[in-house]
């Protein structure tokens, strides 16, 4: 398969792909920082970031990382992504999870990881973490109740809508805390053969 990468050195973003890709199918350019506001690299990603993804098989081209993983997966009929085509309620409440994703867990988990990133904030002494970690734990209730019915965000079987919350939630979260399934849910995310080889080949902390 054809997918060439954009990506930097180091990118939160991308390791979502990482959790989605088989490494061997990937050619990975290493972008430079500085090249991100070029006129070339705006002819790719309108918004001057990376990563963005190229299929040279398909021609399809796509920059933003969930729309990226989601692509790769429905390319290579992943089982972690139920479809429309399938049984409508499993793709429904699929998509309901991976909203938990962007619209709950990721405005906290963001607003740390970039903290901790751009300035290598002391976790245990500065202000805006704490204050998103106190975000953070409202929300975990709300995964709490959803993970005391079911093994998983969307039921019963893992999908990528579960796996996305690790590149964010290992920088930012620690997500062990006192809620008893949603440490139950993280331990196994953590132990996942994907995120593990992500983290074999240096591309997480
Ligand atoms: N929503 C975008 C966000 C991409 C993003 O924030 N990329 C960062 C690198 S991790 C970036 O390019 N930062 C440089 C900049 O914004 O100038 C995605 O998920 O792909």
């Amino acid at each position: 398969m054809g997918l060439e990468l954009q990506k930097g050195e180091s990118s939160i973003e991308l390791n979502q792909t990482d959790l989605q890709a088989d490494e061997q199918d990937f050619k990975i350019d290493q972008a430079d920082f500085s090249q991100l506001k070029s006129p070339a690299w705006l002819e790719h990603q309108p918004f001057g970031q990376l990563p963005y993804l190229v299929d040279t098989e398909t021609g399809v081209e796509i920059f933003e990382t969930r729309a990226m993983i989601r692509y790769v997966a429905s390319r290579v009929k992943s089982p972690l992504q139920p479809t429309a085509d399938g049984d409508l309620a499993a793709y429904a409440r699929y998509e309901q999870a991976a909203q938990n994703e962007v619209t709950q867990f990721m405005g906290p988990t963001d607003a740390m990881a970039h903290e901790i990133g751009s300035i290598h904030a002391d976790i245990a002494t500065n202000e805006l973490i704490r204050k998103q970690k106190a975000v953070l734990a409202k929300k975990l209730e709300g995964y709490e109740r959803i993970l005391s019915k079911h093994n998983y965000l969307d039921g019963d079987v893992l999908t990528l809508a579960d796996l996305a919350h690790l590149p964010y939630g290992a920088i930012a979260a620690k997500v062990n805390g006192s809620l008893p399934n949603v440490a139950r849910w993280w331990k196994e995310l953590e132990s996942h053969p994907a995120w593990l080889n992500t983290k074999d080949l240096g591309h997480s902390s």
